[in-house]
């Protein structure tokens, strides 16, 4: 047997999206992530391992080659940085927007702007693009509280539907970026598994129309 290909990815919608543009390339996971609790899966080719991780993980997963190739969203790409990795498709899954939202009645300025984010470098680089000096709060999820209870005026988050941001009295302000989720692939297997994962590459383009 070859040593195997291992893909990394996430539980919820990557794993959920992902599923089909797989099934075209002939993988098939032997079991349901969302209900196992195994955290490396089989798949119907026998070389073909997934490995199911945190969506933040993915790229240090491959960066450091413990995966070969992963599915991670934009945003977590950005705020990685990139080293060490090949992006090569643009699946167009899990697609939103990354954005600078608040509250409908906007802030007093008297102080500088407080903005509350998971998405550190995104937003540094975002106002530094703008010239306006803001002060960061790293969250780890909920951002959409901060505004409420005071903690900061603004706050930098993810929208789809925007049905996050309305229950919470809140409006996007800014677009930052369009979001989706990208193969990306470990510079170093690349080279030493180039057949499979050219292959890999080549049937997720045709499966996603990319
Ligand atoms: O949830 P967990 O803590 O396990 O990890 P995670 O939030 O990083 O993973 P997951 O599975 O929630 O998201 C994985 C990836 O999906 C993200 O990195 C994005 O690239 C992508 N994605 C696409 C989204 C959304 N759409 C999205 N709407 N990720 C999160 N959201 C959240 C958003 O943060 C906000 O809380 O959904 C809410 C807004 O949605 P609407 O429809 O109400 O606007
Ligand atoms: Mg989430």
């Amino acid at each position: 047997m070859n040593t195997p290909l291992t893909i990394a990815l996430s539980k919820g919608r990557i794993f959920r999206e992902t599923l089909p543009l797989l099934a075209a390339a002939g993988i098939e996971p032997a079991d349901d992530p969302d209900t196992s609790r195994k955290l490396i899966l089989d798949t119907s080719q026998d070389d073909v391992k997934l490995v199911i991780i945190r969506a933040a993980d993915v790229p240090t997963y491959v960066e450091y080659g413990a995966a070969d190739v992963g599915v991670a969203g934009k945003d977590v790409l950005m705020e990685h940085g990139g080293n060490g990795l090949y992006e090569p498709v643009d699946l167009g899954i899990a697609r939103c927007r990354l954005m600078v939202a608040g509250p409908e009645q906007g802030v007093s300025r008297t102080r500088r702007l407080r903005i509350a984010t998971k998405y550190v470098q995104s937003t540094r680089r975002h106002y530094a693009d703008r010239r306006e000096q803001v002060e960061i709060i790293k969250l780890y999820g909920s951002m959409e509280l901060a505004p409420l209870v005071g903690l900061a005026d603004r706050i930098v988050d993810l929208v789809d539907t925007g049905n996050t941001l309305r229950a919470n009295g809140l409006v996007p302000l800014e677009h930052i970026a369009d979001i989706s989720s990208r193969l990306i692939v470990n510079k170093a297997a690349m080279k030493m598994k180039h057949r499979r994962i050219a292959q890999l590459i080549d049937r997720l383009k045709a499966a996603c129309g990319n």
